[in-house]
C-alpha cells in the first residue's frame, strides 16, 4: 500500500509525463510543418513513448488499490523553429525529468517504499536512456551541421525511428 503523499506525487508525474507527451507532439507537428517529417516522425515516436511512461504508471496506482486523479495538462511551450536549439530544449527537458523521477526516488527512500523504488529504478534506467538519445542527436547536429545536405541526412536518419505503434492513422 502506498502513503497518500506517494499517491499524490506519482499523480503528479503521470500529468508531467503526459505533459512530455503533449510537447513532443507539438514539436513533431512544428518539425512537420517546416518539412523535417523525419524529426517530425523521430518526435512522434517520442510521444508515444512519454504516453506508455505515464501508462506505466497509472498501472502501478492501480496495482497498488490507489487512487489516479487527473489534472490540467498544460499547453506546451517552446518557441524553438531550429533543430539544433529544439534538441537542446529536448535534453533540458528530460534533464529536468531525471530530477522529478529522482524526486520519487528520494520520498520512495525515506519512507522506506521498496516496492517503488524497485518499480521507480525502471525510470532512472530509462532516463540515461532519454538523456543519451538527445546528447547524441545534438552531437550529430555538432558533427553534420545545422543545415544544408548534414541536417537533410539526420533528416533521414532520425525519420528511422521504429515506431511501437502505427503512425499513419490514415491507413488504418
Ligand atoms: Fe518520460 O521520459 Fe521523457 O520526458
Amino acid at each position: 500500500m502506498l502513503s497518500q503523499k506517494m499517491a499524490d506525487r506519482i499523480n503528479l508525474q503521470i500529468n508531467r509525463e503526459i505533459y512530455s507527451a503533449y510537447l513532443y507532439l507539438a514539436m513533431a507537428a512544428k518539425m512537420n510543418e517546416l518539412g523535417y517529417t523525419g524529426i517530425g516522425k523521430w518526435l512522434t515516436v517520442q510521444y508515444h513513448e512519454e504516453m506508455f511512461h505515464a501508462m506505466k504508471f497509472v498501472g502501478y496506482l492501480q496495482d497498488q488499490s490507489a487512487v489516479v486523479t487527473f489534472a490540467r495538462i498544460e499547453a506546451p511551450e517552446f518557441k524553438e523553429k531550429d533543430v539544433k536549439p529544439l534538441f537542446q530544449h529536448v535534453l533540458s527537458h528530460e534533464q529536468a525529468v531525471s530530477a522529478s523521477i529522482r524526486e520519487i526516488m528520494d520520498l520512495a527512500i525515506a519512507e522506506k517504499d521498496y516496492a517503488t523504488q524497485t518499480f521507480v529504478q525502471w525510470y532512472i534506467n530509462e532516463q540515461v536512456e532519454e538523456e543519451k538519445s538527445a546528447a547524441e542527436i545534438l552531437q550529430s547536429i555538432d558533427l553534420v551541421g545545422n543545415a544544408g545536405q548534414g541536417l537533410f541526412l539526420l533528416n533521414t536518419e532520425l525519420g528511422k525511428r521504429d515506431p511501437s505503434v502505427p503512425l499513419d492513422f490514415n491507413k488504418i
